[in-house]
C-alpha cells in the first residue's frame, strides 16, 4: 500500500502482511536527493504519524545515491538567527527518526554525505552495498554540519575520525565505512534496500517493549554515570519482562516450540 504525503519528494510505502513496515523513500533523485527545507518538514511529519500497524521502518533514496546532504541552494538565503532555527528543524525532525515509536533502518548507496549522513546516523542501523561512499564536504564548503551530526556521528566513529572528515574532506568507501562504525552491514550494490526490509520483518517480529527498550532505554544508559544506568537497566529489564507477550515467549521456548539460538 502506497500512502502519498502531501509532499512528492518523500514517498511512504507498508509493506508486510500486516503492513508492519514502512518504507520511506527520498524521491528527489534529480537533485541526487538533497534535503530541503520542504524534505525535512515531511520526514518529520511522516515520522510522527506512522501508522499503528508500523512496527519498523527504513528509509532509502530513489536514484544512483542516498542524500547528497542539505540543499545548498537553500543555504544562502539564510542570516545567522534563522540558521539557528533551521538547524533546530533538523533537530525536530531527526529526533522524529531517532526517538520516535519504531527502529528505522537506514538502506545506503552512492552519497551518504553531509546531512545524509546526519540522517542516516539518526536511524538504528545502517546497511550499506558497495557503491556507498561517506563524507562530510561541510569542512570544505566553510559551513559546519546542522542536523545533529555533531552528536551523532561520534558516537558511531568518535570525535577523532569526524574532525578527520571534515578537516581534510576524507572519503571513506563502504568497506572502511563498515570498519569504522558508520555502518553495521555491507551488501553487494543494488541490494540494501532488500537486506534492510528483511532487517525490518525481523525486528518488527519483537516484542514491543523490547524495541522500545532499545531505541529509548540502551542510548540513555549510555549517556549516564554507570550507577544510574544499572538502575535503569533493571527498572526497563522489569517492564519489558512482565509483559504478557515476553512471558508467551520464554514459555515457548521451554515447551520446545520457540527456535533455538543457531549460529546458521
Ligand atoms: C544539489 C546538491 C546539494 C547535488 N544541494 N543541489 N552536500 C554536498 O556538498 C554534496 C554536493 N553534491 C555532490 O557532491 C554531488 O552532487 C554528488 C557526489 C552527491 C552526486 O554527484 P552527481 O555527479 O551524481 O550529481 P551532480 O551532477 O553533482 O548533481 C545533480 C544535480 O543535483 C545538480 O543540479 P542540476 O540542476 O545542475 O542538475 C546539482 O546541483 C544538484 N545537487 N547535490 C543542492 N547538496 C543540516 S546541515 C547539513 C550540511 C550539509 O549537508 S553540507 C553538504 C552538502
Amino acid at each position: 500500500m502506497t500512502m502519498t504525503p502531501s509532499n512528492p519528494d518523500l514517498r511512504l510505502r507498508l509493506h508486510g502482511e500486516q503492513s508492519e513496515i514502512a518504507i520511506v523513500t527520498l524521491n528527489r533523485a534529480a537533485k541526487r536527493n538533497a534535503l530541503n527545507d520542504g524534505l525535512i518538514l515531511s520526514l518529520r511529519d511522516v515520522f510522527q504519524n506512522l501508522p499503528a500497524s508500523v512496527r519498523a521502518a527504513v528509509i532509502h533514496g530513489e536514484g544512483d545515491h542516498f542524500s547528497a546532504g542539505l540543499d545548498l541552494s537553500e543555504l544562502s538565503e539564510r542570516d545567522a538567527s534563522e540558521g539557528v532555527f533551521h538547524s533546530r528543524m533538523w533537530h525536530a525532525a531527526l529526533d522524529c527518526v531517532e526517538k520516535g515509536n519504531v527502529p528505522v533502518i537506514a538502506a545506503l548507496h552512492g552519497a551518504v554525505v553531509g546531512g545524509g549522513l546526519e540522517l542516516a546516523s539518526a536511524c538504528h542501523i545502517r546497511v550499506a552495498d558497495d557503491s556507498t561512499f561517506y563524507a562530510l564536504p561541510e569542512g570544505t564548503r566553510g559551513i559546519f554540519v546542522g542536523g545533529g551530526g555533531a552528536v551523532r556521528v561520534p558516537k558511531l566513529i568518535g570525535a577523532a575520525r569526524m574532525t578527520d572528515m571534515m578537516l581534510t574532506g576524507r572519503v571513506y568507501n563502504a568497506v572502511d565505512g563498515e570498519r569504522i562504525g558508520l555502518s553495521q552491514y555491507v551488501v553487494p550494490q543494488g541490494t540494501s534496500l532488500d537486506k534492510a526490509i528483511d532487517l525490518a520483518t525481523r525486528i518488527a517480529g519483537n516484542a514491543r517493549m523490547t524495541n522500545f527498550a532499545l531505541m529509548h532505554a540502551l542510548p540513555r544508559i549510555a549517556e549516564q554515570p554507570a550507577d544510574h544506568g544499572f538502575l535503569t537497566e533493571a527498572m526497563m529489564a522489569a517492564i519489558a519482562q512482565s509483559a504478557p507477550e515476553a512471558k508467551a515467549r520464554v514459555r515457548a521456548f521451554l515447551e520446545g516450540k520457540a527456535a533455538k539460538v543457531s549460529k546458521d
